[in-house]
Formats: C-alpha cells, structure tokens, sequence
C-alpha cells in the first residue's frame, strides 16, 4: 500500500478505492463471521441495534457489532489498516462502529444523498469509514456514488429522509450524472470522509450486495455542538 499517494487523494477527494484491502480468504472468514453473527447473535440484539428491510425479514443493518462481538473488534486492529486510517486522520484512530450495510437481493433499500458527519457531529471532522466489499458491487446491486471533492465545503444542512437506518440526509438535492460509482471485487474497500457526500442506489439485482463498514475517528475529534442540535431536530 502506497500510503503517501492514497493519502494524497484522500486529502484531494474525499474518497479512495483501496483494491484487495482485504484478502480472498480474509474476506471467506468475515463471510463466516457474518453467518454466525446472523445465526448466533442477531435473534437477540436489542432493537436499536438492527434495522429491516420493508419485507420486515431481511436485515438491512447491523449497528455496533463490535460491542456484540469481539470478532469484529479484533477485525478493526489490523496493522496495514490502522497504519493508513492512522494517516488519514490524523491522530490515533479510535473505533466509532463497525456495521452492515447488507443491500439483500431485489429488497435492498437506497440510501439518500448524505455526509456522515450530520450524524457523528465531530469537530474538526476527522473522521472516516472504510467500505469492505464482502460481495461483489455491480451497477444492478447497489454501488455507491461520491460526490468527489465534497469534503472540502463543509458542513451541509440534512433533513428527516423518512428512511429506515439513514434517517438524515441532505437538504438539497444532488446533481447524481456527477456522481462517481464504483464497482468493486470481494476484498476491495472504500475509504471516504465523513464530510464526503455520497448515496447508493437500490438493489434490483438477484444478487447480494453486503458492505462490512469500519468507522473511525481521531482521538483528538471533540463533539460539535451546532452539529449535535442541527442533528436533534433533523433526525
Ligand atoms: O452501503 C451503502 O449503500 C451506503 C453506505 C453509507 O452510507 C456509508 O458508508 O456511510
């Protein structure tokens, strides 16, 4: 890993396409570690730790899987991710989540145009979530798009979305033909800051589209408080 140059276009764009961040037979144990979570540790999470699709049986997100299993934990601390996340933010990286985005065949759900900070309300904004493809990503199964360079103008005003697990998302609408989509193989990752707007599409597809996200932030990020009462009344 080139970790000057990721950290260029990180810095640039807001978001990089980190290819195989994760090995074929890594990603086989997280797709393990993914069914024993859903078999062993799903039935009895408590509500506000899962969220469903409109069918009401398949599992849109998991949230804080690294506080129900140390697996997960573990999964956050290897030592090429925390050597990049420790330049791309800046400072010792602390884990905020690790999470789901499961986008199950032909249910999957979209996500509406967003930065994450409207939710973490972090000052400065040093933070950042990679992306793991756990199935391959295609046009038909959700692929998110970035709006690239977004990072760098701050801030946005969010409003309520009505959508289950992304509850917030931009007030203004989004130019989407300028949106960059990215395909990726199992094991490929994205990394974008949490400034950086971005949305997926949903999944029409007969195939899964399962993202394993690891979030995280500089130790030296602090609540914002404008940020948290623009969240309270938005959310
Ligand atoms: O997985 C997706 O479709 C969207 C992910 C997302 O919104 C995020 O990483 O913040």
């Amino acid at each position: 890993m080139n970790i000057p140059a990721l950290a260029k276009q990180y810095g640039e764009e807001g978001v990089i396409h980190v290819e195989q961040l994760f090995s074929l037979v890594e990603i086989e144990e997280i797709r393990e570690a993914l069914k024993r979570y859903a078999d062993e540790v799903v039935p009895g999470l408590p509500p506000n730790d899962i969220v469903m699709e409109a069918d009401g049986v398949s599992v849109r997100n998991c949230w804080r899987m690294e506080v129900h299993d140390p697996w997960f934990a573990n999964l956050t601390k290897g030592e090429a991710l925390q050597a990049l996340v420790t330049h791309l933010v800046g400072g010792e990286p602390v884990v905020m989540g690790v999470e789901s985005f499961n986008k199950p065949a032909r249910v999957g759900s979209a996500v509406p145009p967003h930065q994450d900070n409207a939710y973490f309300c972090l000052t400065p904004p040093d933070a950042l979530t990679v992306w793991v493809a756990i199935d391959e990503v295609t046009e038909a199964n959700g692929p998110i798009s970035y709006v690239r360079g977004s990072h760098l103008d701050g801030a946005r005003p969010h409003v309520q979305s009505g959508v289950a697990g992304n509850s917030m998302g931009l007030a203004e609408a989004v130019n989407k033909d300028e949106g960059w989509t990215v395909l990726l193989k199992p094991g490929d990752a994205l990394i974008h800051h949490c400034n950086t707007i971005h949305y997926s599409a949903p999944n029409t597809s007969d195939a899964s589209r399962c993202g394993l996200l690891m979030v995280f932030r500089g130790v030296h990020c602090q609540p914002d408080p404008t940020l948290r009462a623009d969240y309270a009344l938005a959310k």
